[in-house]
């Protein structure tokens, strides 16, 4: 018998962070508003390349405090968190050989987040999950791009000489990594995706593969924001929700859910024996927005007083 999803089956309530260089434009880019999820904005506001990738100039996320958000996701009752390695836009959030767009050696911060999160991690027994954009990539000459022409491109090219040696970064280099938090396949092959599936394999057997590494060959269903699949629903599943309208830090994202409309929806969810994961995002300081925190401690003070374990 298959076990080593038990404690996904288990988990219930998880915690997402969308953190990258999307955070220091926080919505907004020479003057112009996004009026999307902040995490698009590069795509959106249709910001080159080569302008971009200067915010990599500015990461100095001094008040990031990994201990911190680990103890307050435990403190919420949470079972996992999933951070963002390398979201849309490209960039690393840990200390990549082969891509030289990354956190330590792009930024003036230098530190690798991604080693604080999993030291702290592992320091308070929690399970630490990687979302990894393993289709889109703004960056990478033949990364895709969504709503753009990515005829040109050869994918399969980026696929090996990112994807890859990524993957196996973030694998090897970490140690155990729960799950693998695939995102947007948009064309990718079945083929393609059951090469990247084989590599996580071969390198950690027992972490998960999310839903959204396409053509059907993820171990969990995931769904979109909100959405709860019809009873009976006989896999696994889990809802990635944000407290406001967006994943990554947007400062004029006033738009707050309130905590009893969270906690009624974490019954719901749970009651049809699915996970909750839900979201913040850092500012470009690496502080977590108070109201983020307020919210989540009202959902987490319920939990807490209601956990069955
Ligand atoms: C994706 C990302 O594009 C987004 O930036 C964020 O990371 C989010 C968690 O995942 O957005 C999606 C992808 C698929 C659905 C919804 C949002 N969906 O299937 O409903």
């Amino acid at each position: 018998k298959d076990t080593k999803q038990q404690w996904f089956k288990d988990a219930k309530f998880g915690l997402f962070i969308h953190w990258g260089l999307y955070s220091i434009l926080a919505g907004e880019y020479n003057g112009k508003k996004t009026d999307r999820i902040a995490e698009w904005i590069m795509n959106h506001l249709d910001i080159p390349v080569s302008e971009y990738e200067k915010l990599a100039g500015q990461f100095n996320p001094v008040n990031f405090n990994a201990e911190e958000i680990v103890k307050k996701a435990k403190s919420w009752g949470m079972k996992y968190i999933v951070f963002t390695s390398k979201h849309h836009e490209g960039f690393a959030m840990y200390d990549s050989k082969c891509s030289d767009y990354n956190v330590v050696k792009a930024t003036p911060y230098k530190k690798d987040i991604l080693r604080q999160l999993k030291d702290a991690c592992d320091k308070y027994d929690m399970k630490l999950g990687l979302y990894y954009s393993q289709a889109q990539d703004w960056h990478d000459p033949d990364g895709l791009m969504y709503l753009k022409d990515n005829s040109h491109k050869d994918y399969q090219h980026y696929l090996d000489t990112k994807v890859k040696p990524q993957l196996t970064e973030i694998l090897t280099e970490y140690g155990d990594i729960a799950l693998i938090w695939f995102d947007t396949p948009m064309g990718t092959t079945p083929e393609q995706s059951k090469s990247l599936v084989d590599l996580v394999k071969s390198l950690q057997p027992d972490c998960i593969v999310s839903g959204r590494i396409g053509n059907e060959l993820g171990e969990y269903m995931t769904t979109g924001d909100n959405f709860i699949p019809r009873l009976p629903y006989e896999g696994d599943w889990e809802l990635p929700a944000t407290l406001n309208d967006t994943w990554g830090f947007n400062k004029d994202d006033h738009n707050w859910k309130n905590p009893d409309d969270i906690i009624r929806l974490l019954l719901k969810v749970t009651s049809r024996g699915g996970n909750y994961l839900l979201n913040i995002g850092p500012d470009a300081t690496g502080h977590v927005p108070d109201r983020s925190i307020a919210i989540l401690d009202e959902v987490g003070k319920y939990v807490q007083d209601n956990a069955d374990s």
